[in-house]
């Protein structure tokens, strides 16, 4: 008897649940968020990844958080590992552009829907991904030329440009460059005569600049640089060539991370185009809509602004990353 009373006890106990529409048990298991990072490689990177961390916690979101070390075979693993464990929804930010197609048709053949955030990719069916939430780089790129034009207005001669690039085939390194040419074309002083790829990374950045200014030493005018931590490594190699950066080579990059308003405020930098690392709270209310069955945008871009040296040190206490 007593048995039977325990059962009927637990029973109404449970009753209640029975009661919610089963949606609603489905909502108190914890969304799960496979997350493919590209790596550590910067200031920026590292600030993107906090973010996407303390979002997910603030949301209730599971993350599961992959680091690829910036290998593209590393991102299509993680990816794969995430549709075998059959999480909720699927965000990363890719190292390319190109060769997502395969492993991207296996997440739709899951049905686990797909964000991607910061960076683009270059797919022919566009149904492969759900929204795409990151900055305009073609517009980050026109940004830096439209403040060196400005800037060099009265420059009789030529400006000679050399251009550290972001990873090979990534979308802001492809985009930053068409940005920046599209607007210093307009007058033919402009000329870029040195480009290569320091990886987005403050090491090679100044292992290129020294090849730079072992080639064109002081022909060198202008450094654009693609991110702010190529742009100090660079700074680097020009201290140590002896010459004086910002002064003697007008440098541009693009972030706006913490290192790039300290170099700022020393005199060693002329500007930084912002490039917002912070996509985590936006990234999680997509992901939640998306799994609510609401419509999401199919492309959410990021508002940013441009800080000259001038104003980094008023700037610089306000600066969230
Ligand atoms: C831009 C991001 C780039 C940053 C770099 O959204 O993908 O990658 O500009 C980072 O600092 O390495």
């Amino acid at each position: 008897m007593r048995f039977n009373r325990r059962i009927l006890t637990l029973a109404l106990a449970c009753a209640p649940l029975a009661a919610l529409p089963t949606g609603a048990w489905a909502q108190q298991k914890p969304l799960v968020m496979g997350f493919s990072q590209v790596g550590a490689e910067s200031e920026w990177r590292t600030a993107n990844s906090e973010s996407i961390k303390s979002a997910a916690k603030e949301a209730g979101i599971e993350l599961k958080f992959s680091d690829a070390q910036q290998k593209q075979e590393n991102q299509i693993k993680a990816i794969r590992s995430f549709i075998a464990q059959k999480v909720d929804v699927i965000a990363f930010s890719p190292v390319v552009e190109s060769g997502w197609e395969p492993v991207l048709r296996e997440a739709k053949a899951a049905k686990i829907p797909v964000i991607l955030t910061d960076r683009a990719v270059n797919v022919k069916d566009t149904s492969l991904y759900v929204t795409f939430i990151g900055s305009d780089f073609v517009e980050e790129g026109r940004k830096a030329g439209r403040w060196l034009v400005e800037k060099m207005k009265n420059e009789k001669g030529e400006v000679n440009i050399v251009e550290l690039q972001g990873t090979v085939g990534s979308a802001p390194a492809i985009d930053r460059k068409k940005g920046f040419e599209e607007i210093i074309k307009a007058d033919p002083k402009f000329k870029i005569i040195r480009s290569q790829t320091g990886d987005f990374t403050r090491a090679k950045g100044k292992e290129v600049m020294e090849a730079f200014l072992k080639a064109e030493g002081k022909k060198i005018n202008v450094l654009y640089a693609h991110n702010d931590d190529m742009a100090i490594g660079a700074i680097q190699a020009i201290e140590e060539a002896g010459l004086k950066p910002a002064k003697d080579i007008t440098i541009i990059s693009i972030d706006a991370v913490k290192g790039a308003f300290e170099a700022m405020i020393a005199g060693k930098l002329n500007v930084s185009v912002e490039c917002s690392p912070l996509l985590g709270p936006q990234l999680m209310a997509a992901a939640k809509d998306v799994k609510a069955g609401k419509p999401i945008q199919k492309r959410i871009v990021t508002e940013e602004g441009i800080f000259p040296m001038e104003i980094a040190a008023r700037e610089f206490p306000k600066r969230k990353y």
